[in-house]
């Protein structure tokens, strides 16, 4: 047994203390593909007793062991609200959602997913319990009659998906929230994330992800989308730093309180089957569209992030070849 002297028995209750009082982060969603990158950041500025990771799911991955995991469902509000209070949370990123693909195999239960999830926090900002939120949006707000190049931040958006549904309503309550109650939410549409620590979550753009693993396995890949299914795309570091640095922007600078275009890289199946072939010679692609090439016929082909740029300094880094070169890496 470690006898320690009374003075250091009253520094170490007061540093745990300070701990204690210490405003902390709240990351929901935190075992998906999003969510255990960004509490790994977030921990490496916060600290890792800082950042609170929660998720519906009982067991978490051993990548966030480090600080504190709560299980959480969203819906649950009386859970949430105690939780926040017990902890002192003060800004809240809530990923939990239903991804498109997975989306329309369940419409209702996404919607209400989506949407209660996001009203649950926004509620708990209004009331001011919290100060910062951040709700991620998705390329998935644009319909068949958004302009395919280039979308605009401001055009016409009807969407046809339930996810789509969802996230165009939730940007829109995110405005609401911060014109009628002053609530500063901030918002991203991300465009399809690429990354190799988590698996993606049933998406349209997984193709992107699932591609590099039966590459590395079996040379040989069957695409769900067809050759020319161009999308929005970006590697999740870059997704990471826009998140962290929207949510540090002066307050005063994000204009945008629905949600910000943010675009990465636009590559087709086909550009990126050939990129891979360059790494892996004997790689070879077949095609199979199923409903998920309806979706993405729907969705933008590249999109305009000028307002980001302007208004919080937004920058994408990594280009196609730097993302096959950091999967490959990164899932040897
Ligand atoms: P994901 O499916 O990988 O992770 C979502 C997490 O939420 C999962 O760990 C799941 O267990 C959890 N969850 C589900 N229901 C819950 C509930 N009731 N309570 C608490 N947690 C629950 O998703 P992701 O790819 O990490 O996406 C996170 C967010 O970003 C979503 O809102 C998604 O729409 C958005 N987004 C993602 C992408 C992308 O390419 N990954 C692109 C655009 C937008
Ligand atoms: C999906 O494909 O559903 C997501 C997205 C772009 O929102 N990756």
């Amino acid at each position: 047994m470690t006898i320690i002297s009374f003075d250091d028995y009253l520094i170490s209750k007061v540093i745990f203390v300070q701990i204690l009082a210490m405003s902390k982060i709240l990351v929901i969603g935190s075992c998906g593909q999003i969510g255990i990158e960004l509490v790994l950041e977030l921990r490496k500025t916060h600290g890792n007793h800082n950042v609170i990771a929660s998720d519906i799911k009982e067991n978490y991955p051993q990548s966030i062991a480090e600080g504190p995991y709560i299980q959480l469902d969203i819906m649950n509000s009386n859970k949430l609200t105690s939780l926040v209070k017990e902890n002192n949370v003060k800004e809240v990123y809530l990923l939990a959602a239903l991804l498109s693909a997975t989306a329309e195999k369940k419409p209702l239960f996404a919607w209400e997913l989506n949407m209660q999830g996001l009203f649950n926090v926004l509620e708990l900002a209004k009331d001011k319990l919290i100060e910062k939120v951040f709700w991620p949006s998705s390329i998935a707000v644009f319909g068949k009659n958004s302009p395919a190049d280039n979308t605009p931040q401001h055009t016409i958006m009807e969407p046809s998906t339930v996810y789509g549904i969802s996230k165009l309503a939730g940007e829109r309550w995110c405005e609401y929230y911060f014109n009628k109650y002053n609530v500063d939410v901030r918002s991203i549409r991300y465009p399809g994330l690429i990354s190799y620590k988590s698996a993606p979550g049933g998406g349209t753009t997984d193709y992107a992800v699932d591609i590099f693993i039966q590459a590395l396995k079996s040379q040989s890949y069957t695409c769900y989308l067809k050759p020319d299914a161009k999308l929005p795309m970006m590697y999740m570091s870059d997704a990471i730093r826009a998140t962290i640095e929207i949510m540090q922007a002066p307050r005063d600078n994000i204009k945008v309180r629905s949600s910000y275009n943010l675009s990465g890289i636009s590559f087709d199946p086909e550009e990126l089957a050939a990129e891979i072939k360059r790494e892996i010679p004997n790689f070879s692609m077949n095609y199979a569209p199923d409903f998920r090439q309806e979706i993405a016929e729907s969705w933008p082909n590249s999109v305009d992030d000028s307002f980001a740029k302007n208004d919080w300094n937004w920058e994408n880094k990594i280009k196609i070849q730097g993302i096959v070169k950091k999967m490959l890496d990164g899932l040897s």
